[in-house]
């Protein structure tokens, strides 16, 4: 069930202090989603700040203030998430390029997601997961699998330098439509690329924030400065 979550930190003071930090001048363009997680949810709805309306519906999530960029957003491992519903704005795969771009900070040795456009009865699209220990992906698996719309899943490109747990690192999924070549960049350095080729990466669900609804695995830990593009950044843009 939704519930409001409060906030107890000085959230102007936090955003203004993240505007420009570690990112490029045009960081904002083609953003299609951003939740910095310092502002106060109201009324159990966290604002999208990328002007593109996709706000999320908070389902047992709280904003603490002790994160990355101001606060985080925490999900408990048991229950927590943040719901996106599907829109057009949303569906950066429909476009072409794209990028997922996140601060996590993973409280356990676990596997979880991160980010996934998914819809109930396990049809999934877009994933984006970390992996500290666990079967997904041969048992490494931090990176996305950018499932296409004919549910082809060989779209995965993964990072096999996991990192420790209870720490802040930084992930981002890249994806060029227009040159088939998907990256993953761990902490801001490049990890791995795949030749994918030309598809179109399935985001017409709803995006799920810290859960996969339909086997309700789950994500513990923080997440801060959640970033959906419809562009795929350089290796420039990505912070570290
Ligand atoms: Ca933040």
């Amino acid at each position: 069930m939704s519930k409001t979550i409060g906030w107890v930190a000085a959230a102007t003071t936090a955003w203004l202090c993240s505007v420009g930090v570690g990112w490029a001048a045009d960081a904002n363009d083609g953003l299609a989603l951003y939740f910095s997680c310092d502002r106060e949810a109201v009324s159990g709805v966290i604002t999208d700040q990328s002007g593109q309306g996709n706000h999320g519906t908070v389902q047992g999530a709280t904003l603490v203030p002790e994160g990355r960029i101001g606060g985080a957003c925490r999900f408990d491992g048991v229950d927590d998430s943040i719901v996106v519903p599907a829109s057009g704005s949303l569906d950066v795969g429909q476009q072409g390029p794209l990028t997922l771009a996140v601060w996590y900070n993973v409280a356990t040795t676990a596997q979880g997601p991160i980010l996934e456009w998914a819809q109930s009865l396990q049809d999934t699209g877009v994933h984006l997961w970390v992996n500290t220990i666990g079967w997904q992906w041969n048992g490494r698996g931090t990176g996305a699998n950018l499932v296409d719309t004919s549910g082809d899943e060989n779209t995965r490109v993964i990072s096999a330098h996991d990192r420790p747990i209870n720490t802040w690192h930084h992930l981002a999924v890249t994806y060029d439509q227009a040159s088939g070549l998907a990256q993953v960049f761990v902490d801001g350095r490049f990890a791995r690329a795949q030749k994918l080729g030309a598809f179109t990466p399935q985001t017409g669900y709803p995006l799920h924030i810290g859960d996969r609804p339909f086997d309700h695995q789950i994500f513990a830990g923080l997440l801060d400065e959640i970033r959906v593009y419809r562009r795929a950044l350089s290796r420039e843009e990505i912070p570290s």
